[in-house]
């Protein structure tokens, strides 16, 4: 019998932060497909970040955090894998992704090592040439790693598994890539996540990226109902890895997933559709009434697009037990974001004044806390932009916002601003080099009319201004 083993990396971490962790459904989604089309491979998950809270200090003030060193090596070894899966979504962890290949290397030499998620989709070459890998899947993963899996279970190794879509190799030293993995035509065409492969305890409140957690939950979970992206911004991966188009699972597959987690013991949920304004009607109203059913409070973290908010959504998630959403306000300057393939249908500059203020009043009225994510350091950014940014943060606290948070924009492997600006980018604040860098709060390239001290400089006084605590990801009433 084939033995699969998950993995999720460990964290990377700046000393005083909290450590944010999320749920891996990716890696759940994998195990679910294939306990579905290959119910031979035993499959089991590591999820580095929440199983130890071991910490290896990276450089001076960055840790490594969660199950490190011998007592990671012990639980690859107890495992015996012949295949060991690592997930790498995030550009900023990349280095913990081929952390974790080398350990399975060196403990389980003989298991084939798999890389996938969005930073090897596309960097496919630097991590097979920086990580003892031997493949990584390209784009969706369900399909091409399960056809990988056959093949391998098969006896094939070397070259077999040319035909397979979605995946990239080394032939002699040489990139091989046939291409991103293909996408399942609907969603539900795919199994469930295997939830029951994580361990509620280990996602209690004190972790969790949610923050601000209220009614003492035991265990919280993110959920994500949905694929794809029609708007393709140019600082987002998610439109070139999922698609355009919006692939929503149906209501019952909805609500047999909220009644898993449900009866798993996870009394709290973190939705993390990009566009939970965008999913289809009834897959929305599946979602709102299946977690009321089950009395589990929820917020919404990932993307809410706050021109398309109206009453009736606000009223209706807060009646379902939405307690606080975080809004992307990003750039106020429209022309900023309509360099970035964003806000066509915002007319003007008053216009995104009004539809803000509107957004945070009917969020007010409805009693759903919220947060504001807002984004600064575009290559067009000046102490003049940097004022409008402070007014526009200083006008959403004054609406009602529980504070702002100021990313920097960054552009990421696979994005249209990764072609277009990466060459700006100085060797030591590069991914490769610095990888913790690029946990969007802090600046990588210096905008043409400022230096990055000044820009920093400013934006610390502005979070204290306007938060009363610096810049940080995380809100005061974190615990
Ligand atoms: C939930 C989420 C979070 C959660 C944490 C989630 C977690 N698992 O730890 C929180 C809120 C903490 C978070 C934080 C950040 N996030 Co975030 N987040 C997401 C979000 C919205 C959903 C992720 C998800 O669950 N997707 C659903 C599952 C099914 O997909 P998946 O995990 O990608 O897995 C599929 C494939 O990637 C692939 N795959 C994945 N792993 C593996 C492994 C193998 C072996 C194989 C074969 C395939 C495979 O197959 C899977 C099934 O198809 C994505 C956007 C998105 N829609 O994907 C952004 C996203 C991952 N985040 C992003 C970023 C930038 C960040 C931050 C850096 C932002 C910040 N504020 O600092 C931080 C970094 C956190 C850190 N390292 O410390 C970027 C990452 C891009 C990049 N190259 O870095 C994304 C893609 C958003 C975007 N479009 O730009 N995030
Ligand atoms: S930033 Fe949001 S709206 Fe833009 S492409 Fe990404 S998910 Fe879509």
């Amino acid at each position: 019998m084939m033995k699969l083993l998950l993995i999720n990396p460990p964290r990377m971490i700046y000393a005083n932060d909290p450590l944010r962790c999320g749920t891996p459904l990716g890696l759940l989604s994998l195990a679910g497909q294939v306990k579905r089309e290959l119910p031979d491979v035993q499959v089991s998950l590591i999820d580095a970040v929440v199983e130890g809270s071991g910490r290896e200090m990276i450089k001076p003030g960055i840790f490594r955090h969660g199950l490190v060193g011998d007592a990671l090596k012990a639980r690859i070894r107890e495992a015996r894998p012949d295949v060991v899966g690592i997930g790498n979504i995030f550009t900023a962890e990349w280095l913990n992704a081929a952390y974790c290949a080398r350990a399975a290397k060196e403990v389980s030499g003989d298991a084939t090592i798999v890389l996938g998620g969005h930073h090897p989709s596309f960097e496919p070459e630097f991590m097979l040439k920086n990580a003892p890998a031997d493949f990584v899947v390209l784009g969706e993963g369900e399909r091409p790693f399960v056809e990988l899996l056959k093949t391998l279970g098969a006896g094939g190794r070397n070259g077999a598994q040319s035909g397979i879509r979605g995946l990239a190799y080394l032939s002699e030293g040489s990139l091989v890539q046939t291409g991103m993995g293909p996408k399942a035509a609907s969603i539900d065409d795919l199994a469930d996540p295997q939830f029951d492969l994580l361990i509620p305890g280990n996602y209690g409140p004190s972790t969790n990226h949610s923050g601000g957690v209220i009614g003492g939950p035991a265990a919280l979970i993110d959920l994500s109902v949905s694929r794809g992206c029609p708007n393709a911004c140019n600082y987002c991966t998610t439109s070139s890895m999922w698609g355009r188009r919006i692939r929503a699972f149906s209501p019952d597959r909805i609500r047999a997933q909220v009644q898993r987690i449900s009866e798993l013991g996870f009394d709290h949920a973190c939705i993390e559709d990009d566009h939970v304004l965008l999913l289809p009607r009834e897959s929305r109203d599946a979602l709102f009434c299946a977690l009321k059913r089950h009395s589990i409070p929820w917020c919404i973290d990932a993307g809410t697009y706050y021109p398309l908010l109206n009453k009736e959504f606000v009223e209706e998630a807060a009646r379902a037990g939405c307690y606080k959403i975080a809004v992307s306000f990003e750039h106020p300057l429209l022309e900023t974001m309509r360099g970035e393939n964003k806000y066509h249908d915002v007319a003007s500059q008053d216009d995104v004044r009004k539809k803000i203020r509107e957004a945070c009043t009917l969020l007010k009225n409805s009693g759903i806390a919220f947060y504001a994510a807002m984004m600064v350091g575009f290559q067009n950014e000046t102490m003049e932009t940097l004022k409008l940014v402070r007014e526009y943060a200083r006008m959403i606290v004054g609406l009602g916002a529980q504070f702002a948070t100021f990313f920097y924009w960054k552009p990421l492997p696979g994005t249209a601003d990764y072609a277009r600006h990466a060459h700006l980018i100085r060797e030591e604040d590069s991914w490769k080099a610095s990888p913790e860098k690029w946990l969007l709060v802090k600046p990588i390239i210096e905008p043409e009319g400022m230096t990055i001290p000044e820009m920093t400089g400013f934006v610390e006084e502005m979070s204290l201004e306007v938060n009363g605590h610096p810049n940080t990801l995380i809100s005061p009433d974190w615990k």
